[in-house]
């Protein structure tokens, strides 16, 4: 065994003075020098499922929003979880080692201090995103979980929350937690009959037209669509190219739409069509349209959030089960202070706000008993408790308005991915509640008014300075720089504005948002000064 770890490792030099960093992301940098680091996560997926016994590990090989060129890897916990942050800082120390006996010696010193039955099954599920660079990669991947002796399932080309949903599938088989059925099949018929049983008869107010950003969301949605009768929903598939990997996240996608503020140049979308965007591997979606008068208006991740938590606050009074749990909201401090103002003051329900990267988003849902959770990018999605399941299942409804509403609620429990973010899950959910609340994007749009805001990224010598608190949204060092944001925020109508170091860039962040445009940017312009 230790041969042929020293013997995989052997084939994929790491690339030289290049320094791997497993981020929020995993591992996600230009595909050219990805080679070593996956043959390294296969070693490292099979470590983690002897670990767990031989439950079985998911790989991903994806970078999302990032272009054509990029490429990543991110391993996925039994449950359809993110990787425990332990293994994030073994991943990162296997990449890092230099030679293939080091390799060998880390994965067996590893397995020793940690108490891993080297003998143990190891079983992992693969999948990757449309990126040319895919076909290489997974064969790097392939060469390490060979090496270790793991059993492996490839599944080709999926979306990354597909991958998360048959990693959770195949280790609740035959449990009472059983999730699904491990197939892509499964998955699409869950999804179909969830949809049908969550609308309950009701239509959706004329089609969806959803941009694939040229990325694996195209064909999947193109197979999903065929579990969804067109009388309940009519959805146009946009930016599907596939063939063309170059075109991938190029001008179109739920990051361009959020970053740029605009609908893809290539959008034929006429005044009040309800338009959404998917990013790269499907994990993230945009809702947006134009107004009357050619407006654009983007409803993001706050807005999805919004809309779930009154949705499933209305459900849930319905059912008469207002009393058995609450609902919280859980929001990063890039959330608009307006949409944070709704959930508590008009919806009444519990905000939580955590650092961001959806992990910590996860972890604080989870203390929830219904969590709703959302990046302002549109990485979100909503888990419910074990008990909160339980009493969901079991709940005896008194009269029929309580019978009708819970079929709703029950539906929408399976309709939900509550392994991970999954734009297509959550496209389905925003169309069910559109279609139940019999709104148009003006309506949702109604619920509150943003606060104007502005995002900057700015270039410094050395971000690792910049050390932040409170979820982010307080510096504590370079010493002295939070009273000077403080000062300029004070001066400002409805002002708040923060700084943090990107995790996933090489640079400082600033968000602000006041009572006006011109105070928004205005508050961020000075706050980039200070940090500059
Ligand atoms: P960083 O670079 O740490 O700000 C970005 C996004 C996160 C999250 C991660 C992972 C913003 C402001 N930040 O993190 O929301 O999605 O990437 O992809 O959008
Ligand atoms: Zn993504």
């Amino acid at each position: 065994m230790a041969d042929a770890i020293a013997a995989a490792a052997a084939k994929h030099p790491p690339a030289e003075k290049v320094k791997y960093q497993y981020g929020t992301a995993g591992f996600r940098m230009k595909a050219d020098i990805l080679d070593s680091v996956m043959t390294r996560c296969g070693l490292i997926a099979a470590l983690r499922s002897r670990s767990l016994k031989g439950r079985w590990i998911g790989v991903m090989i994806t970078a999302s929003h990032n272009p054509p060129e990029d490429n990543g890897v991110k391993l996925v916990e039994p449950m359809g979880n993110m990787l425990a942050e332990d293994w994030e800082k073994l991943s990162t120390q296997m990449a890092n080692l230099q030679t293939p006996e080091e390799v060998s010696k880390f994965y067996h010193e590893t397995a020793t201090r940690l108490k891993i039955d080297r003998t143990a099954p190891a079983r992992v599920v693969i999948a990757r995103d449309t990126r040319a660079s895919g076909a290489r990669l997974l064969a790097c991947t392939l060469e390490g979980l060979k090496g270790a002796g793991a059993e492996y399932k490839d599944f080709g080309f999926l979306t990354t929350p597909q991958l998360h949903y048959l990693v959770r599938c195949f280790n609740t088989e035959g449990t009472h937690q059983e999730y699904g059925k491990p197939t892509e099949v499964g998955y699409y018929e869950k999804m179909g009959n969830a949809f049908q049983r969550a609308l309950k008869g009701k239509e959706a107010a004329g089609s969806l037209t959803v941009d694939c950003a040229n990325g694996v969301g195209g064909p999947k949605l193109t197979q999903l669509i065929k579990y969804i009768p067109k009388e309940a929903l009519e959805i146009i598939v946009v930016n599907d190219n596939v063939i063309k990997p170059e075109s991938l996240n190029v001008d179109c996608g739920a990051d361009y739409v959020k970053t740029n503020q605009r609908a893809p140049p290539s959008s034929k979308a006429g005044p009040n069509d309800r338009c959404c965007s998917l990013d790269g591997d499907a994990d993230r979606v945009m809702y947006y349209f134009k107004d009357a008068n050619n407006v654009f208006h983007l409803l993001d991740g706050d807005r999805i959030a919004t809309l779930a938590a009154s949705f499933l606050g209305d459900l849930v009074r319905q059912c008469g089960l207002a009393d058995s749990f609450k609902i919280g909201v859980v929001q990063t401090a890039y959330a608009n202070g307006a949409s944070t103002q709704y959930v508590e003051r008009d919806l009444g329900l519990q905000v939580v706000c955590t650092n961001t990267g959806v992990k910590y988003l996860h972890h604080a849902a989870e203390k929830m008993d219904i969590g709703v959770y959302f990046e302002a990018n549109g990485h979100g999605t909503i888990i419910f408790s074990e008990a909160t399941l339980d009493k969901i299942a079991e709940y005896e409804p008194r009269n029929p308005g309580q019978a009708q509403a819970l079929e709703v609620l029950r539906a929408c429990v399976e309709l939900i991915n509550q392994a991970v973010g999954d734009a297509l899950s959550d496209m389905l959910l925003v169309e069910v509640i559109l279609a139940h609340k019999q709104w148009s994007c003006n309506e949702w749009l109604a619920t509150y008014t943003d606060l104007p805001n502005r995002l900057l990224k700015v270039k410094v010598t050395d971000r690792g300075l910049f050390q932040a608190t409170d979820a982010e949204r307080k510096l504590v060092k370079p010493e002295g720089v939070q009273a000077r944001i403080d000062d300029v925020v004070k001066k400002v109508r409805q002002g708040r504005s923060f700084a943090r170091a990107s995790g996933t860039e090489d640079a400082v962040r600033v968000y602000a948002e006041a009572a006006t445009r011109a105070e928004a940017d205005d508050l961020a312009n000075k706050v980039a000064k200070i940090v500059e």
